[in-house]
């Protein structure tokens, strides 16, 4: 483990060379970061975190007790920085969408109809620059849940809870195991982790076989005519369920409520949660709830298509397949349902298709939303509750030729996040400063008046939320073929085959242009950092 003199040395060095000031220093706060990490480790032994987690939830679990038999209305403590509550602590409502761009009225794009998650971000932070650290679904969501870097593959919580059997020790606790300890009520609905319902099996409805085996309370997914998770993950209308992929629509629209698809019992259902959890006057909660569009296939109600009818969508960046090794795929998750033969690569109007298609998806989530955030209100929990919408990754709609996420490019990995609550101070306002999904859980922690666990591999979002100028700091992300990281000038990709690209976002060509062989010493540098950060 390299020393912090040296740490500090090493971003002394790298602001002296080619990257920007702004990226030296928030390189620098990074290389901190994990000095900080890294004396912890050092210094108590490999096999100390757990025991000091279990002292420290044990102390604050007493003070919990003492808050709660003193009296049920207890403020936080203004000077820790936390949001009041009646109860001591505020509540959390976790909103996750799958596959949602931050391609949203909010973030600038104004031909998306996004007005529910427009008027949260009016009320909070908007996060212009926040990255996943993966592509995809269950690895994304891994680091959110759990804080931790994890396995690349949509089968990384699954994995985590084979090993709770035989090291449960050693294996630190989930984002809502941490908060159902310090005395909340924990809750999912729909796709929170990558299994809507958190079960395994062929169905995903195994109740021996748990995705997040310590975390929820109650972890739920209603299938409705769906009849089971996995037939409502991947459900077009009324029922209809993904059996053999080349005979499903990759979009469609089709009249009706919003419960013909199976976000509309999901949300229902999390109505139902909400009100439950409100009755408790004595435990505050922890509600996730994941939206399952605009994830494929594009259906949603066609009432949600009316808002595209007309609109002149812009032209695709950067559509061209990019030249040389990158991450670049055949869009295999989009390409493998029924497309009625057509390819949006080399059809404009199939792939203005497409892109309403999803739009309307998007639409149809933000109605969602709006429906949970109408509840919230009218049952009084608005000011007691911290509010965050995350994306769990980015999608390509015909950048560098892609349809679909997996890839480390810019569309892959960055996607929407949005943090409100009572008192946060010049709302509306959007930060540009890189974060990351690792980020979430500090935050929250913080937010909530929680201490944050040791091994928390991310830092708290709160200097973000009240300084829109505040330096971020770089951003790993990875996947099957390898890794990257973000800057605030640039993006380094690293191939597990040795392959490099180093893309320059100071300039018009960003990532459609690799400019690692004219900058070696960028190159030399950012690969140390990745390396120290994702091993
Ligand atoms: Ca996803």
């Amino acid at each position: 483990m390299q020393s912090l003199s040296a740490r500090a040395i090493s971003a002394r060095a790298i602001s002296a060379r080619a990257i920007s000031a702004r990226d030296a220093h928030s390189i620098s706060r990074c290389l901190l970061r994990q000095s900080f990490d890294g004396r912890v480790s050092t210094s108590v032994g490999p096999t100390a975190g757990p025991v000091i987690i279990r002292s420290v939830m044990a102390l604050s679990l007493a003070l919990l007790w003492l808050v709660c038999h003193v009296g049920s209305v207890v403020a936080v403590d203004d000077s820790s920085g936390a949001v009041s509550s009646a109860k001591g602590h505020p509540n959390v409502l976790l909103i996750c969408v799958d596959d949602l761009r931050p391609e949203l009225g909010c973030y600038g794009k104004r031909y998306i109809a996004s007005p529910n998650i427009d008027r949260l971000a009016s009320q909070g932070r908007i996060f212009g620059r926040h990255y996943v650290q993966a592509p995809t679904c269950g690895a994304s969501r891994y680091t959110l849940l759990t804080g931790q870097y994890g396995p690349n593959d949509n089968g990384a919580l699954f994995q985590r809870a084979k090993r709770l059997g035989d090291q449960a020790a050693d294996i630190p606790p989930t984002m809502p195991r941490w908060f159902q300890s310090h005395g909340y009520t924990t809750v999912s609905v729909g796709k929170v982790s990558h299994h809507p319902g958190g079960r395994g099996g062929d169905d995903w409805d195994d109740k021996g076989t748990l995705e997040m085996p310590d975390s929820w309370d109650r972890h739920l997914l209603p299938a409705g005519p769906w009849q089971h998770p996995r037939g409502s993950m991947h459900g077009l209308a009324n029922g209809e369920i993904r059996k053999n992929v080349k005979e499903m629509d990759v979009f469609q629209s089709v009249e009706g409520g919003d419960e013909i698809y199976p976000d509309g019992l999901i949300v229902d259902e999390s109505l139902n949660q909400m009100d439950l959890l409100a009755a408790d006057s004595a435990k505050p909660f922890f509600l996730a709830v994941g939206i399952i569009r605009p994830h494929l296939p594009f259906g949603a109600p066609a009432k949600y298509m009316d808002a595209y009818k007309d609109t002149v969508l812009p032209p695709i960046p950067h559509p061209e397949k990019p030249a040389g090794v990158t991450t670049w795929h055949g869009s295999g998750e989009f390409m493998k349902y029924n497309r009625w033969g057509r390819n949006p690569n080399s059809d404009a109007d199939f792939a203005t298709d497409v892109r309403r298609h999803y739009a309307a998806c998007v639409t149809y989530a933000d109605a969602l939303v709006g429906r949970l955030l109408e509840r919230l209100d009218r049952l009084g929990l608005r000011d007691d509750t911290i509010i965050v919408l995350w994306g769990d990754h980015g999608w390509h709609l015909g950048e560098h030729a892609i349809w679909g996420k997996h890839a480390l490019f810019e569309e892959s990995l960055r996607s929407p996040l949005i943090i409100q609550y009572k008192g946060l101070e010049n709302p509306g306002q959007r930060t540009d400063s890189i974060v990351e999904s690792l980020d979430v859980f500090p935050t929250l922690c913080e937010l909530s008046g929680l201490p944050t666990p040791t091994e928390a591999a991310g830092v708290s979002l709160k200097p973000y939320i009240e300084d829109v100028s505040a330096l971020g700091h770089p951003a790993i992300s990875y996947a099957r073929k390898g890794k990257t990281i973000r800057t605030d000038r640039y993006r380094l990709i690293v191939h597990n085959k040795g392959s490099v690209e180093l893309y320059d976002h100071s300039t018009e060509q960003a990532e459609t242009e690799n400019v690692a062989a004219q900058k070696p010493e960028v190159v030399a540098e950012l690969k140390q950092l990745l390396q120290q950060r994702r091993p």
